[in-house]
């Protein structure tokens, strides 16, 4: 019988989690559409692939969803695993964050160059800390624990299958399609009603909160589509009639190279949901937890450059805090000019962004001495440099995420102690290595430069 791989299984599945929240959340089909047309445009521009075959970032997305406890966020590792996906990065976004948003996260995504290539699908992965005192008291922490534990979001059988298409790398095609049915079905929003008081009670403390740990399932909270000119997008949504947030998160437009991530978003529509009354009737109700988003990529950065970044943003920050009612778009493009190199190759000699260097076809044969830098290497005609998409999330763009998101404020009381957590614990958690996004990027790079130094006979390292 036929077989299915890992990456096929990651596409299909990306396919078809893209079809059923379009029929969940129709403002998110306008905007597939809309990014298709503004990316097919976008092409007509000479270096429109330069971070992506248009193939690969047509099928792009990311996802977010949201969990309660260790042993969920476990059994989501061990779907993504089937998958082809690992944990990378760990965010807390309850210090990100000003209102109360009490989750730490992880990213599930393929890691090498080709399996990104072949379908990038990643997941912002998130779980609830119950736990942390300064959100929940122990009242409420004992009732949530009792809530998640009764709780099962996957069938033991999707487990199971996804153990076996990990371990295998592969599923026969019948399993794969059980597989595929039951993951896809895991994360539709559930018609199970809502128990309208401890909805309440934990929405008082963080609509986050009780999104999460306020019902008995998951559901797939919104779905990013990749788009290559965003500035467009977001003008092309209004006039569709479907009113983005007024900003778009991260870097601003300008002329030098795009980097990190810009993304901007859309409230979704309230969707019908049923709800479970004191007295046990059903009634019908509304909810507002979903929503779309859409995103731009750009160049991954060193440790430095994401240093460089956030500095970037603090001086960005002060400047609109000294001139109330100005433009953040503007000051942050002037701080851009100011403090960011508008080259790549400027980004490359102050060591702030990485690229893979491949040899020219028309490099020189002979001639002076052979250079010992990549800049010299560069420079002399022997490599092209090529930038490595970031393939990760901003701490920062993401808790502005989930606050585009929330019905209030919530509560937090800030003279309790924080519980710690860290990569290291959520490792522990889920049993898996989470992997460091620079340790990744830079290993792309090097094994880039030993191959060039290894075909030109250069000994020693290239710096
Ligand atoms: C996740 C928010 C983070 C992003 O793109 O930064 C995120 C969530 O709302 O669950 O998706
Ligand atoms: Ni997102």
């Amino acid at each position: 019988m036929k077989t299915i791989s890992q990456w096929q299984l990651r596409a299909v599945f990306a396919r078809r989690m893209s079809d059923m929240y379009g029929r969940e959340v129709p403002a998110y089909t306008t905007l597939v559409d809309v990014s298709r047309e503004v990316n097919a445009e976008a092409l007509q521009h000479t270096d429109a692939e330069r971070l992506g075959s248009i193939g690969r970032v047509t099928a792009e997305r990311h996802g977010a969803i949201r969990v309660g406890t260790p042993s969920e966020l476990n059994q989501v590792a061990r779907i993504f695993g089937a998958l082809g996906m690992h944990p990378v990065g760990f965010y807390d976004l309850r210090e990100a964050a000003a209102s109360a948003v009490p989750v730490v996260s992880t990213a599930f995504r393929p890691l090498d160059a080709d399996e990104l290539e072949r379908n990038p699908f990643r997941v912002f992965t998130s779980m609830l800390t119950s736990a942390d005192p300064r959100f929940f008291s122990e009242d409420v922490r004992r009732q949530l624990e009792i809530f998640l534990s009764g709780r099962e979001l996957f069938p033991p059988e999707l487990l199971e299958l996804a153990d076996r298409a990990e371990r295998d790398g592969e599923l026969p095609e019948d399993a794969a399609e059980r597989f595929l049915r039951l993951a896809v079905g895991s994360f539709e929003l559930s018609a199970e009603p809502v128990d309208r008081t401890w909805y309440a009670t934990l929405e008082a403390i963080s609509s986050v909160a009780a999104d999460i740990g306020g019902v008995r399932s998951t559901h797939i909270n919104h779905l990013t589509p990749r788009v290559l000119d965003i500035d467009e997008l977001h003008r092309r949504m209004g006039e569709r009639g479907i009113e983005m947030i007024d900003t778009i998160q991260g870097p601003p437009r300008w002329d030098g190279p795009d980097v990190l991530l810009r993304q901007t978003s859309f409230r979704a529509l309230a969707e019908p949901r049923a709800l479970r009354e004191p007295d046990g009737s059903v009634t019908a109700g509304v909810s507002r937890v979903r929503f779309g988003e859409v995103e731009a990529r750009g160049i991954a950065l060193t440790r430095e450059g994401r240093t460089h970044y956030d500095r970037l943003l603090a001086v960005v920050d002060r400047r609109l805090a000294e001139r109330p009612g100005g433009s953040r778009d503007e000051i942050t493009r002037e701080v851009w000019e100011e403090g960011l190199p508008d080259t790549e190759r400027g980004l490359i000699e102050q060591g702030l962004a990485f690229f893979t260097y491949r040899l020219r076809e028309d490099r020189p044969r002979c001639g002076p001495r052979r250079p010992t830098s990549v800049l010299a290497l560069l420079d002399g005609g022997w490599v092209d440099a090529e930038p490595i998409v970031y393939e990760d999330f901003l701490p920062r763009s993401a808790a502005g995420i989930f606050q585009s998101n929330l019905s209030g404020e919530g509560s937090r009381d800030n003279t309790q102690q924080a519980v710690h957590y860290d990569a290291d614990w959520m490792a522990g958690a889920i049993d898996r290595h989470i992997h460091d996004p620079f340790a990744l990027y830079e290993r792309q790079r090097s094994d880039s430069i030993s191959h060039v130094a290894k075909f030109l006979g250069l000994a020693g390292d290239l710096i």
